[in-house]
């Protein structure tokens, strides 16, 4: 259902979005800056991940880059966190609000507070789960569905040489981002859709890791001491399959040989690992949102039209081109 709306409204163009809160009038400005100046309440998902941290950094540089006096909130992956701040931000009558939603459903309320108030928001990286998509003006990040998609190609293109114990079927477990989060549901649908198509590949376990290294780890502690027969792990970030990774290690395994890794996200970290055949797979999710996310809300402000979804563009990494672009990976 989201992806259909997704998909319909990505080729729409919205029409005429009210600019709110932004005539300097009423608008907050800092000392000494100039009545134009735009304030955003931005509420963060958290500090769960390398790419999390890409993406915080970005913004922060890019609202000072462009001006913007940003009010930054980390709600430590927790919904309720999330609602608290953008209530907080609606009171302080912000000229507009960004927000990385940590799940998908749960948000019309809040979301109507802030039309209510007239105040615009901006989904960034994930998106919600609603019925009515004028609560929010658009939608910036990456197609989560494709990530997937891409993760379970590269499997079913590689099959042959994934089956290390040689028995014919590749064993996958799955390590899931945050339970109820867009990228963590839409890339357990891409891969699960791209591999049916191939009967020798089977999913075995599939569990969340929460986004972190340490969840991954854990989660694969437990996999490999239930099952010895594991050919690969399809982890939903870098993050946990570096966790993942030492997991493998610690067990006496080999990864990259004994079991292979594929993951999303392509953070230094998760290159470097690539690059030392540890890794087989990454498919990239880009956390610089900045830059797109101010002009947006410059443009949203000013009562200009956006569209209604942005797609950023990602690419793949096999271990051969982790080497030759490592050096230069900004993070
Ligand atoms: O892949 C993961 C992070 O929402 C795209 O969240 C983001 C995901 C990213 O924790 O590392």
């Amino acid at each position: 259902m989201k992806r259909l709306m997704t998909a319909a409204t990505a080729v729409v163009l919205v029409a005429g979005l009210t600019a709110c809160g932004g005539d300097g009038g009423d608008a907050e400005t800092v000392a000494g800056g100039s009545g134009d100046t735009i304030t955003m309440g931005f509420a963060q998902v958290g500090a769960e991940s390398g790419w999390r941290t890409a993406n915080t950094d970005s913004i922060k540089a890019s609202a000072e880059e462009a001006g913007v006096d940003l009010k930054f909130s980390d709600a430590q992956q927790k919904q309720e966190n999330q609602i608290k701040a953008i209530r907080s931000y609606i009171q302080q009558k912000v000229d507009v609000i960004a927000f990385s939603p940590v799940v998908e459903t749960g948000w019309d309320t809040v979301l109507l507070e802030a039309k209510r108030a007239k105040i615009p928001v901006i989904l960034t990286d994930r998106s919600v789960d609603s019925e009515d998509d004028s609560l929010y003006a658009t939608f910036l990040g990456s197609d989560f569905v494709e990530e997937g998609e891409k993760a379970g190609q590269w499997l079913v293109d590689n099959a042959a040489e994934s089956d290390a114990n040689g028995d014919g079927t590749i064993n996958v477990v799955e390590l899931q981002g945050t339970t109820g989060a867009a990228p963590a549901i839409d890339r357990k649908e891409g891969f699960a859709d791209v591999i049916s198509s191939d009967d020798t590949i089977e999913v075995t376990a599939s569990q969340t890791g929460d986004f972190t290294r340490d969840g991954g780890k854990k989660v694969m502690e437990a996999f490999l001491a239930a099952d010895d027969s594991i050919d690969v792990v399809y982890a939903h970030n870098d993050d946990m399959g570096l966790g993942a990774i030492e997991a493998i290690e610690a067990a006496g395994l080999t990864p990259g040989t004994d079991i292979k890794i594929i993951t999303v996200d392509a953070v230094k970290d998760g290159m470097t690992a690539l690059a030392e055949g540890k890794i087989s797979f990454i498919v990239e999710c880009n956390p610089l949102l900045g830059p797109q996310l101010m002009d947006l809300a410059e443009k949203v402000v000013n009562g200009e039209e956006v569209p209604k979804r942005v797609v950023t563009e990602e690419t793949t990494f096999t271990q051969e081109q982790a080497k030759e672009v490592l050096a230069d990976r900004q993070y």
